[in-house]
């Protein structure tokens, strides 16, 4: 099959297509066939829908990784910048423009390695961008090594006899970072990636969604966890919904839990820097 030839992007769900957000001049997509990153595009270009966002207000941001591709697949603003820098670019682009509906696509190597410290302080100031991180546990683009979210144990073309380190979890590093608004679930699950989509969305602060996505490629092979869809029942496994008790983090042994985990109302950004500007310029102003 030719690479992306399958796509969930093309898949009409409920007979709705969502061709109108899709960049149709790059498809197919360059996504191996089986990679979750489709699904987790669908599941965004279907908020965008479901949202009534205006394409031309709307801005995709994406770092470099398979991820940081999905700018190149929607049929909004768009901007592919370097590897971890999605958020710095989405901060001057809401910054210069606050009208704007900024939301970046970031790899989870992107987010917690080298976009790690972008990362952090995004969460710390509260900006009003939705990030989306794309979480394969692995750096899929450059040959499957090991990141910062690889499991204990498990194998990357970096960690043949599997990995010593002890893995960053995405949505705790965002809470303990001071995202307002922070929730996980995974591609099995594919009907949430939507509906957590669209609330970041709506969240006004700083957003972050992580989605735990398949990489049959190069995860799951040196892994042995079968092919794609073996790979769903996987992420299925691994993790737990969403309760209705409060989660005792120190609880849990290994698998990781889903749901909104924080939404809360702070100041965001850019309306404390419009307030601060605007006070300053009725000071100076000379009447
Ligand atoms: C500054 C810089 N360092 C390293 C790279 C090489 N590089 C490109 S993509 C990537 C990792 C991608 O992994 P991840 O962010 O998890 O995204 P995925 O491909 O798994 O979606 C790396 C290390 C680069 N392009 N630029
Ligand atoms: S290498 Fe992995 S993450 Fe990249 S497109 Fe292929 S399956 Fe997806």
């Amino acid at each position: 099959m030719e690479p992306g030839a399958w796509s969930p992007l093309l898949m009409p769900k409920k007979g709705k297509s969502l061709e109108r957000y899709l960049r149709m001049s790059q498809m197919p997509t360059l996504w191996c066939p089986g990679c979750g990153h489709g699904n987790i595009a669908r599941g965004m270009l279907q908020a965008f829908d479901e949202l009534h966002l205006n394409l031309d207000q709307t801005v995709v941001i994406g770092g470099i990784g398979c991820s940081g591709r999905t700018p190149f697949y929607s049929n909004t603003n768009a901007m592919h910048t370097t590897h971890g820098r999605a958020l710095a670019f989405g901060t001057g682009i809401k910054m210069a423009n606050p009208d704007l509906t900024v939301v970046a696509t970031m790899g989870d190597g992107d987010t917690a390695a080298i976009g790690g410290n972008h990362f952090i302080h995004s969460c710390r100031r509260n900006i009003d961008i939705t990030a989306i991180v794309f979480n394969n546990s692995i750096y899929g683009m450059t040959g499957g090594q090991f990141a910062p979210t690889t499991p204990q144990d498990k194998k990357s073309s970096t960690t043949v006899y599997g990995n010593i380190d002890e893995p960053f979890d995405i949505a705790e590093l965002a809470m303990a970072a001071g995202a307002s608004f922070v929730a996980r679930t995974t591609t099995f699950d594919f009907q949430d990636t939507t509906e957590l989509i669209k609330k970041g969305i709506q969240h006004h602060g700083f957003s972050v969604v992580e989605i735990i996505t398949q990489c049959p490629t190069y995860y799951g092979k040196i892994n042995k966890l079968g092919n794609a869809v073996d790979m769903l029942e996987y992420e299925k496994d691994m993790t737990f919904p969403e309760e209705d008790e409060p989660i005792d983090w120190k609880e849990l042994s290994g698998q990781m839990p889903l749901g909104i985990f924080r939404e809360e109302q702070r100041s965001e950004y850019t309306d404390r820097y419009r307030e601060l500007r605007e006070s300053q310029k009725s000071k100076t102003d000379v009447t």
